[in-house]
């Protein structure tokens, strides 16, 4: 089995749990902080400029979005959490709606969660992180920006997040960079695994 990822399509957004698509597909859930690239991600995934809205403004992203790979798998895009310009109200409904997404009974085969590069993890990443661990969740970190840094400064920061979240195992670490294209490829061969396919010629 091959999975085109050219073949992505926008499918919809959820405010709440009960407005999802049914979980009749295998989900790769996107996670992070606003403005860490998630978006971003997933139009490179797809090759497609334009089918995730990206922003200079951070929180653009405040439902749920949901896309569909090849009538193979949904890819989800949770919403950003930690951006400064909503009301406490309005961060904590984001919050709880990307945590009940996870609890809930949803097929889930992998949480790809996204941290910038050059950032230390925060509060909520540690918490997100140790609850992946704790969950039996397959995860991914994925390391953004890396355009921002050199190769070198990259794969040393890669190993200071590691050590810092203590994860021994490094190759659960990707390296992307959007703007330059890098990495882009092995996370859909991440992704296609998961659901036993191959990625098939863009
Ligand atoms: N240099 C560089 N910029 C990037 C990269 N990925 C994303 N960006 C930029 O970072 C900004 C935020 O990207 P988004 O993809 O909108 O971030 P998001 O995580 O979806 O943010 P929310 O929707 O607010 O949760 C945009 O200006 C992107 O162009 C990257 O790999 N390199
Ligand atoms: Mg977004």
């Amino acid at each position: 089995m091959a999975i085109n990822f050219r073949q992505t399509k926008f499918i919809g957004v959820a405010a709440k749990l009960d407005q999802c698509p049914p979980p009749d597909l295998p989900e790769i859930v996107m996670s992070g902080r606003s403005n860490v690239g998630k978006s971003s991600l997933i139009n490179a995934l797809a090759g497609h400029n334009k089918l995730a809205k990206t922003s200079q403004t951070p929180g653009k992203t405040r439902l749920v979005i949901y896309f569909n790979v090849d009538n193979q798998l949904l890819l989800t895009d949770l919403p950003g959490y930690g951006f400064a310009k909503v009301s406490q109200s309005e961060k904590e409904r984001f919050s709880k709606l990307a945590d009940q997404y996870l609890q809930s009974k949803r097929p889930i085969q992998m949480v790809l969660h996204l941290l910038d590069v050059r950032h230390k993890p925060n509060q909520h990443d540690i918490q997100m992180i140790a609850w992946l661990v704790e969950s039996g969740l397959p995860w991914q970190i994925v390391l953004t920006k890396i355009d921002k840094l050199s190769r070198l400064q990259a794969l040393k920061r890669r190993q200071e997040i590691a050590d810092f979240l203590g994860i021994d195992d490094l190759s659960h670490l990707n390296l992307v960079s959007i703007t330059k294209k890098q990495g882009i490829t092995e996370l859909r061969e991440l992704i296609a695994a998961r659901i036993g396919a191959e990625v098939a010629d863009m």
